[in-house]
């Protein structure tokens, strides 16, 4: 950002966003009516920014704006206006590559750090359906659409080298994004930090021993250095349930100001652990016991979709698409070479299965023993019975990262989660 344009950045209260909306046309003739009628309500519950949904008598908006701090902590942890231009840059690209699957962008000033989206109503966040316990019956082809394209669409099987490091770079300066990913979910976990919390007393030994396992630090250490080090694509960022919206028939990918160049392997870890944890958190949401027997057998259901279909496609676009410098066609001529290709395809898929279930174990710890927390356990009131839910999610997650050569398929992920499912940690017992 210009000096220029950190001169003109201001937080929009309601008052001054109505005057900034009323100025542009293409808004005014969305919301309809005369600005003097419109509803703002700011509704943002997320970590960081500001969101407001904006309604006039035709239509609504939804608004973000990036405040030059984060939002849970306040203004002793400043953050970068700038990731609001490589949120818009992300959703740009994404809407290309997987039309229908992320909000349309109506306007967007990077100076405001502010970008003006449709509003997606009657969506909502799909952390909040699970916990209410609804099934989403298109959910497993829409994410993988959403993850195969865009993540197969900006890597080397698809781009020319050149393109591919032009990407690179536009989104290299969202660093600061990035270091809040490398502390939180790789490191502050696994020792001592002001900002850690997790249910007291109970899991205090677990938090304890996470502080001294080396093999997790090993473990945990691998997946940072590949966080860091492996620009395979143009990665969501951040793609928890917290980050999708969905109806019934319609599932919409939101916020990826964390998007930059990094391995596949964490967006698709991202939406499994996410989905474990529902699981894993569900029995903490019973009325009366087994009343989310259904919805338990849907997610797990979900979550071996979510895998294989994506390999699926990403194998398909890979078979029908390779146009990019990686693996050139010319260096496996001939029906021997196509068959070996195909080989070293689904090697490729094995590598990266094994990728997807460390962050995905990573994704899980950091939510139970780090900073931020998912409303998943955390609306569970009853303490004690949260905790539970918590020690099998991080027994699961302890397995997955240490011993992830041992998860071959998504069916043994899934057989140990339904075991420790049925696991009672010692302080329940
Ligand atoms: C300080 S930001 C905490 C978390 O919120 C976002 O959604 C990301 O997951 C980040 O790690
Ligand atoms: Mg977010």
């Amino acid at each position: 950002m210009t000096l220029a344009q950190a001169e003109n950045y201001r937080i929009l209260r309601e008052a001054d966003l109505r005057d900034y909306l009323a100025g542009r046309p293409k808004l005014t003739a969305v919301l309809g009516g005369v600005p003097g009628d419109w509803s703002i309500t700011e509704v943002g519950d997320g970590n960081i920014n500001l969101v407001f949904i904006v309604k006039g008598a035709r239509g609504g908006v939804a608004v973000k704006q990036a405040l030059p701090y984060v939002r849970l902590v306040g203004e002793s942890w400043p953050l970068p206006l700038s990731r609001a231009h490589y949120e818009y840059l992300a959703l740009t690209r994404q809407a290309q590559l997987a039309p229908g699957l992320v909000p349309a962008v109506l306007h967007h000033n990077d100076a405001l750090a502010l970008t003006v989206m449709e509003l997606l109503e009657p969506h909502i966040i799909m952390r909040k359906g699970l916990i209410a316990g609804t099934q989403y019956s298109r959910f497993v082809d829409d994410i993988t659409t959403f993850m195969a394209q865009t993540l197969f669409f900006t890597s080397d099987l698809a781009l020319t080298a050149a393109e591919k490091k032009e990407g690179i770079a536009a989104f290299a300066g969202n660093h600061a994004l990035c270091k809040i990913t490398e502390d939180l979910i790789f490191t502050d976990p696994y020792r001592i930090a002001e900002q850690n919390r997790w249910t007291a007393p109970w899991l205090d030994a677990t938090a304890a021993s996470f502080r001294e396992d080396f093999d997790l630090h090993v473990a945990i250490s691998r997946l940072k250095l590949k966080f860091m080090a492996s620009p395979e694509a143009l990665i969501h960022g951040d793609l928890h349930t917290g980050s999708i919206m969905v109806t019934e028939s319609e599932t919409k990918v939101i916020d990826p100001e964390f998007a930059f160049y990094g391995p596949v392997g964490f967006d698709v870890g991202a939406v499994i652990a996410n989905l474990l944890m529902a699981y894993l958190a569900s029995s903490g949401h019973e009325r009366s016991p087994g009343d989310r027997a259904a919805f338990e057998a849907w997610v797990l259901e979900t979550i071996e979709g979510v895998w294989n279909e994506f390999a699926r496609k990403f194998l398909g676009l890979w078979r029908s698409d390779a146009k990019g410098d990686g693996y050139p066609v010319s260096l496996f001529a001939g029906e021997a070479g196509a068959a070996r290709l195909d080989t070293e395809r689904q090697a490729h898929m094995a590598r990266l299965f094994q990728d997807t279930v460390g962050f995905a174990a990573a994704k899980t710890i950091r939510r139970i023993l780090g900073l931020a927390h998912n409303l998943d356990f955390e609306a569970i009131a009853d303490e004690k019975l949260r905790a539970i839910c918590e020690a099998r999610s991080l027994r699961l997650a302890r397995r997955m990262m240490v011993e992830a050569s041992s998860f071959a398929t998504i069916d043994a992920v899934i057989k140990a989660a339904r075991e420790v499912r049925g696991w009672q940690p010692d302080f329940a017992r």
